[in-house]
């Protein structure tokens, strides 16, 4: 199939809902046929970035990695999916530098931290919230939201089913040459 390269890049707080669309967009191009490939904390931060924690430096460098590994990806024609919290307003914008600002659409995914203080489906926000951890984003580290994003999914007012759809929607047309 024809392609166009274009990195979607999904930026939340942790439980918003990122993992979750990030994959089942990844599912539904893929069996549509596009070629796809997903990067999360999960296949980033255990390889690549083992080296890497938390502070703002490093996570300046994992967006910096992430975004060169994404730009090689796009050259081979990928179509590329990104699923990082990625705080900062700044570090989101090198990324767009470095992959070309055509070929980047930033997704909002736009949760309340009250809502994902509730979810808190790993307990990482209650560890956080008694220190164990440190430099937790909206807890004990910023959260730059996105003032322009391309699209925003309101995951804590919607069922993700409606979010999942309006994200396919947003990104299929852009997907062919
Ligand atoms: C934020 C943390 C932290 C701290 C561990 N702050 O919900 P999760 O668990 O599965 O996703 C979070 C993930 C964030 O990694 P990213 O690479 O997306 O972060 S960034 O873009 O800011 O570099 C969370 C877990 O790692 N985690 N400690 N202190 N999230």
């Amino acid at each position: 199939m024809q392609q166009e390269p274009r990195l979607v890049w999904l930026t939340g707080l942790s439980g918003s809902g990122k993992s979750t669309l990030a994959l089942r967009l990844e599912h539904h191009l893929f069996h549509l046929g596009y070629k796809v490939f997903l990067l999360d904390g999960d296949n980033i931060r255990n390889g690549l970035c083992q080296d890497l924690g938390f502070t703002a430096q490093d996570r300046k460098e994992n967006m910096r990695r992430v975004a060169e590994v994404a730009n090689l990806m796009l050259e081979s024609g990928l179509v590329v999916i990104c699923a990082f919290i990625s705080p900062y307003a700044s570090e989101r914008a090198l990324v767009k530098e470095i992959v070309g600002p055509q070929r980047f659409a930033e997704v909002y995914i736009n949760c309340s931290l009250q809502v994902c203080e509730q979810r808190d489906t790993k307990g990482l926000y209650a560890k956080a919230q008694q220190g164990l951890i440190q430099n937790f984003t909206g807890i004990s580290a910023p959260y730059e939201a996105p003032q322009q994003p391309d699209l925003i999914l309101k995951t804590d007012q919607e069922p993700i089913e409606d979010s999942l759809h309006k994200l396919i929607t947003f990104v299929k047309p852009q997907l062919r040459l």
